[in-house]
């Protein structure tokens, strides 16, 4: 299947292809709820983190965490967020990037104080340690009672990072290895001409995460970089995370809003035949 054929399928044709049961929910979401837009609240107050997460409900297919930052972490964060997620039907990341071998995975995702195999429907990882870093993730994935999905780091959106052609290539023969459980890649919103390589030679059901995405801004201080809703999307996007675009508005439901009739008009520009 050509790129061009892939990039004018329904998330609904996809959603089939894909082999892993947490993707294939993901992408059929995302077909009913009409909306292809992750958001998250990178913060360290629990408070802020469940209040930005009620004021977008109804706009995203994905809520973004990062859970070891929060000063006041117990397990009514994760508990609370998994009752939003049930009620306004968007699923949860919790965005670990793992990155050690495969028996100090297991561990850092099944137990600790996060036990993130619990509550994330999703997880991500660096593929730099090889295949044993997915052995080690699904051997715990697969005992949970709901479908879990990992994303595989092809590429990164920070300026200077070392995710080169090369890796993302290797990234993507890794996942290819075990698609039953990498329902699909993050890649670099920011950077059009490399996102449309990685769908090049990304498999057909898997769904390209794309951080980096911003509008009116080129970056921040720290190196990362952004690209518009309507570009991340045209060059082979199927998901776009606007954090900081969302967090730190002024109305982060109408804001949200905004970045969901952005992203799914372009989608439908899409695939419009
Ligand atoms: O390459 C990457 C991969 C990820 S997952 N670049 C990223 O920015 N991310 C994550 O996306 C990052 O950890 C952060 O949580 C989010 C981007 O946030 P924003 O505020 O810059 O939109």
């Amino acid at each position: 299947m050509t790129v061009e054929v892939v990039l004018k399928m329904s998330y609904g044709e996809r959603a089939v292809l894909s082999n892993n049961s947490a993707g294939q929910k993901l992408l059929q979401l995302m077909e009913e709820k009409k909306t292809n837009l992750s958001t998250g609240c990178d913060t360290s107050n629990s408070k802020e983190l469940l209040s930005m997460a009620r004021n977008v409900a109804e706009e995203i297919v994905i809520f973004k965490t990062h859970m070891d930052m929060l000063d006041d972490f117990t397990e009514n964060v994760t508990g609370e967020l998994k009752d939003l997620s049930r009620q306004h039907n968007f699923m949860l990341f919790e965005d670990r990037k793992f990155a050690d071998i495969g028996f100090t995975v297991k561990l850092q995702y099944g137990k600790g104080i996060y036990k993130i195999a619990q509550w994330a429907d999703f997880t991500n990882a660096h593929s730099v340690p090889g295949k044993g870093i997915l052995q080690g993730l699904f051997e715990v994935a697969k005992e949970m009672p709901e479908p879990r999905g990992c994303f595989l780091l092809a590429q990164m959106t920070a300026e200077g990072n070392l995710a080169n052609k090369d890796y993302t290539k290797k990234t993507v023969e890794m996942a290819n290895e075990m698609p039953e459980f990498v329902c699909g890649f993050i890649g670099a919103g920011s950077n059009a001409e490399r996102l449309r390589e990685l769908r090049t030679i990304s498999a057909p059901g898997t769904i390209i995460f794309a951080p980096g995405v911003q509008i009116g801004k080129e970056g921040d201080a720290l190196g990362q970089k952004y690209a518009t809703p309507e570009s991340a999307i045209a060059a082979g996007a199927d998901i776009i995370h606007v954090g900081r675009g969302i967090s730190n508005s002024d109305n982060q439901k109408e804001t949200a809003k905004k970045y969901r009739e952005l992203g799914w008009k372009s989608y439908q520009q899409r695939i419009k035949k």
